[in-house]
This record gives C-alpha cells, sequence and structure tokens, in this order.
C-alpha cells in the first residue's frame, strides 16, 4: 500500500448554542492508535519548535487555539501548512523533517502521536536525516 503523505484532517465538529466540540478517535478520524497526547503553549514570539524527524511515530497537530505554520521536509521539497482551526488537524508520516514557527500569541498545538515518549525514536541532526534521505 502506498505511504500516506502529509495531509489535512477535517474533524467531526458537533454546533451547539453553547459552543462547539470536536473530537477524534484513533483508527477512526486519525489513522493510528493514539499512544499519547501532548500540547505546546505560551511560545515566545518569533520562536521555532520542531527541527527534527520522527523515525516511526506518526502524529495529528491541532491549532486547538491561535495558529502557527508547520513546514514538511521529505528530503527533496517543502510542504507548509497554516493551521488556524480547532477541527482541522494535520497528519504527518514519519520520515519528514519539521518545524513549526510564527505562532500567534495564545496558540496551542496539542499533537496526538502513535508512540510513547522514546528519544530513540527522534533524528535531530540534520545531516543524519538528509544522509537517511539519500539512501
Ligand atoms: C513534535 C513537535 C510538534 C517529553 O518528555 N515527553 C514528550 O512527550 C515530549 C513531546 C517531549 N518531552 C521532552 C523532551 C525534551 O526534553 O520535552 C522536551 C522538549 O521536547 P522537544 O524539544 O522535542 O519539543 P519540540 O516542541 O521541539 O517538539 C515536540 C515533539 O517532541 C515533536 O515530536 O513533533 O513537538
Amino acid at each position: 500500500m502506498e505511504k500516506m503523505k502529509p495531509h489535512i484532517i477535517v474533524l467531526p465538529r458537533i454546533f451547539d448554542p453553547r459552543g462547539s466540540l470536536s473530537f477524534a478517535e484513533g483508527e477512526n478520524h486519525v489513522p493510528f492508535d493514539i499512544a499519547r497526547v501532548y500540547w505546546i503553549y505560551d511560545v515566545p514570539a518569533g520562536e521555532v519548535r520542531g527541527s527534527h524527524s520522527h523515525k516511526e511515530a506518526k502524529s495529528l497537530l491541532v491549532a486547538t487555539n491561535g495558529s502557527f505554520t508547520v513546514h514538511l521536509f521529505d528530503g527533496k521539497t517543502t510542504e507548509s501548512f497554516t493551521l488556524s482551526r480547532p477541527f482541522e488537524g494535520l497528519y504527518i508520516p514519519p520520515g519528514y523533517w519539521r518545524t513549526l514557527d510564527n505562532f500567534s500569541s495564545g496558540s496551542v498545538c496539542m499533537v496526538l502521536t502513535s508512540l510513547p515518549y522514546s528519544e530513540d525514536d527522534y533524528i535531530r541532526d540534520y545531516n543524519e536525516f538528509l544522509n537517511q534521505c539519500n539512501g
């Protein structure tokens, strides 16, 4: 089966006069079992997060508040996604160098991911990433 590429997943929205509600179930709305959730917040203006790749972990990034931009590099081309809607998630398969920037004030990046935290799953060295891409 062809490997899924990064793409936006539109999550369910329940509209209500009391406010809206969105949700995500693993292997249903999200194409993996959810093993961990973390979120990034209080990001100072101009800061950059990420700058690494994952060997196995799949992720879904959601801007639950505010906005930020995610740049994904596969070793050849870069694709950028600006997230600003709490009902949209960016699916990222393993093998993409990811950087997050342009965080708006008060923004929150929630991440659903397929594996528990392990530093062994990270490639944080850019040259090591390029070497892996080149075979
Ligand atoms: C990603 C982007 C969007 C933990 O102890 N447990 C965790 O679950 C995570 C995610 C991190 N950490 C520790 C590891 C570092 O000592 O928290 C510290 C900061 O992590 P990092 O520098 O990797 O943070 P970001 O924002 O650069 O990257 C994180 C995720 O690590 C990464 O997978 O995709 O958010």
